[in-house]
């Protein structure tokens, strides 16, 4: 059962205009390469099988660009996404780069610097609806502190929900086709930045005034930066039903953030990572927010957006080995992973219902239950063999 490794639109495979054309530059080194055209962006992606590409505002147009020479940029970009029939399914906007929001955007002490930072946004937002993008990703890389007596967290957290609600009134004042999709990040450029985790922006979802137009963009580098599995935060993003979006890219735990390309490192949370994505029949966009080796020339930069979606390929070829193997299938018995999907309570939760529970847990035996084995070794073996393709 050999599946086809040759990334095709349907697959639903995107990158942002940023990645591919990250030019190589680092805090100790300038950059390696130089800055790509859009316009050849657009068709080295096509002719690779990409579905979409999805940019910042000044990825594409330059900060102070003139209103008549935005024009001009946005009709070329429009031909060439015309000839190739590439889509722009998600835009964003760089709140981040400009020294203007070095002591944050949306959530600055200033209250000049947060209008501002709302009305490029309001900007983005225009654009991103401009070339049809139905996701909108907020990242607050500024968003943060390094000396925490210069921020009031409990204050900035009202900012950043008043920014997010002023976003949503503005898109539906439009009528715009627009959902959010914040995207968590623990540090960097920052010391400690707000919304840190996927469990942190959830829970903040909560607060906001339309709830329903928000949910997430977690990234495969960010919850691996603090430690957490990324397979988990999906799963949990996906039972809330607020997987908007995702960030697919490689990351050492304890690393600064690398970005390195999907599946170059943490192949196994890689691996479980694409197989709740598929199990979930999720249909959103896979998106690789990762950028190639500072090593790179242009040849490079293609081997690595080709590696992303080849990586992603051959695991989700696994994911289904995993389903159709015979020995897996046993040891997932062995292990009673489908009884998870029992429910504890046979009655539900009326009174008798735990009254019943409580008689029945009485007549259970400890010992029985703590003699009995699981079979996760035999089953993690498994699980190797078939990643390092014994299997
Ligand atoms: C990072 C982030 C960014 C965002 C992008 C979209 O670590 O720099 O992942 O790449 O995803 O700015 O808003
Ligand atoms: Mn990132
Ligand atoms: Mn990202």
């Amino acid at each position: 059962m050999s599946e086809s490794l040759e990334p095709t639109p349907e697959d639903h495979f995107t990158f942002g205009l940023w990645t591919v054309g990250n030019p190589g530059r680092d805090p100790f080194g300038h950059e390696t390469r130089s800055p790509l055209d859009p316009v050849d962006t657009v068709h080295r992606l096509a002719s690779l099988g990409v579905y979409g590409v999805s940019l910042h505002d000044n990825d594409l147009v330059p900060w102070g660009t003139s209103p008549s020479d935005r024009e001009a940029i946005l009709k070329r970009f429009r031909q060439a996404l015309d000839v190739t029939g590439l889509k722009v399914p998600m835009a964003t906007v760089n709140l981040f780069s400009r020294p203007l929001f070095k002591e944050g955007a949306f959530t600055a002490n200033d209250p000049v610097v947060r209008r501002m930072a709302v009305a490029k946004t309001f900007d983005a937002i225009d654009l991103g609806a401009e070339l049809g993008a139905t996701t909108f990703v907020l990242w607050g890389g500024r968003e943060g502190v390094e000396s925490d007596a210069a921020k009031d967290v409990r204050g900035a957290l009202d900012r950043y929900a008043e920014a997010v609600n002023l976003c949503c009134a503005y898109v539906r004042d439009r009528h715009y086709d627009l959902r959010f999709a914040l995207e968590p990040k623990p540090n960097e450029p920052r010391g400690d930045i707000l919304l840190p985790t996927v469990g942190h922006a959830l829970a903040f979802i909560n607060e906001l005034e339309w709830p329903e137009m928000v949910g997430l963009n977690p990234e495969f580098a960010h919850e691996t930066m603090s430690g957490l599995s990324f397979s988990h935060a999906v799963a949990q993003t996906l039972w809330h039903d607020k997987l908007f979006h995702i960030d697919l890219n490689a990351q050492r735990i304890g690393k600064f953030d690398q970005d390195f390309r999907f599946g170059s490192e943490g192949i196994r949370d890689a691996f479980y990572t694409v197989m709740v994505l598929e199990d979930a029949g999720w249909t959103g966009m896979r998106h690789f927010d990762a950028h190639p080796y500072r090593t790179e020339d242009y040849d490079g930069i293609w081997d690595f957006a080709l590696g992303c979606m080849r990586t992603y390929l051959i695991l989700r070829e696994k994911v289904h080995r995993f389903h159709a193997d015979a020995d897996i299938t046993r040891a997932l018995e062995t292990a009673r992973r489908q009884d998870i999907n029992e429910p504890t309570s046979e009655g539900g939760l009326g009174v008798d219902a735990l009254a019943a529970l409580r008689n029945v847990a009485s007549t259970y035996s400890e010992d029985k239950l703590a003699g009995t084995g699981y079979g996760h070794e035999r089953l993690d073996q498994l699980v190797t063999e078939l990643l390092l393709g014994s299997r």
